[in-house]
């Protein structure tokens, strides 16, 4: 087998690292800060899913050699204004809790009958601290009424892709790897990287 090149994600989420090593198969080895513990926290301080992963791509790739993507990402809800947006992974009070941000989403939008929401991907792509590239992906949805499946991660119980009628938690790892705003965005990351011959 050809050696696979290095890919660091500068993420802490698991979740997130399993998916895209599902979507990118053994095209890269795909490592993230949780291999590094010497790196620190990168304080997420931006209004958009843009600033937010462009620090924590430049955070990490000023400390560490090679190839580093970043994936910020979260849930835009248009019955409360694009909430909870880059604040989804503390929506329900604590950093990371997805009981309590599944808890608030449902209590805020229980009656509501516009459900349209969207999932929204923003990955920056960085090499010795400079950007190289940003790709983005968004799955369209709506909100259930009530949580439905044990698969994927944060608000996907609660999330219904369009053209579908059970929910991303419901739908599995093999769907999910298919149409997610992750798997849009990162599948355009693996095309530019394929195109440009930039990762060897
Ligand atoms: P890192 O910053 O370490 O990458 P994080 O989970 O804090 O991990 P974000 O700041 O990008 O990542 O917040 C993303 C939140 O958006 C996440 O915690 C979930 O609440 C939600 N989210 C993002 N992608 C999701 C997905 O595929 N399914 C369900 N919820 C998702």
């Amino acid at each position: 087998m050809p050696i696979q090149p290095l890919l660091i994600l500068a993420t802490r989420n698991a979740h997130k690292t399993e998916e895209i090593r599902h979507i990118l198969g053994d095209r890269f080895e795909v490592l993230d800060v949780t291999s590094f513990p010497d790196l620190p926290e990168i304080e997420e301080t931006g209004t958009t899913f843009l600033e937010n992963a462009r620090l924590k791509a430049l955070g990490i790739s000023r400390r560490i050699k090679g190839w580093v993507l970043a994936d910020d990402s979260g849930l835009e809800v248009d019955a409360l204004g694009g909430a909870p947006g880059v604040w989804s992974s503390s929506y329900g009070g604590e950093e990371g809790n997805h009981m309590k941000n599944n808890e608030r989403l449902m209590w805020e939008m229980a009656g509501k009958e516009e459900r349209s929401a969207r999932f929204r991907c923003t990955l920056v792509l960085a090499k010795d601290g400079e950007e190289k590239a940003v790709f983005t992906g968004t799955v369209e949805g709506r909100i259930a009424e009530s949580p439905s499946g044990n698969g994927g991660f944060g608000y996907d119980p609660l999330f219904i892709p369009t053209g579908h009628s059970s929910t991303m938690a419901d739908l599995g790892a093999t769907v999910k790897s298919t149409l997610s705003h992750r798997a849009v965005a990162i599948r355009a990351f693996a095309a530019e990287v394929e195109k440009m011959d930039l990762i060897h």
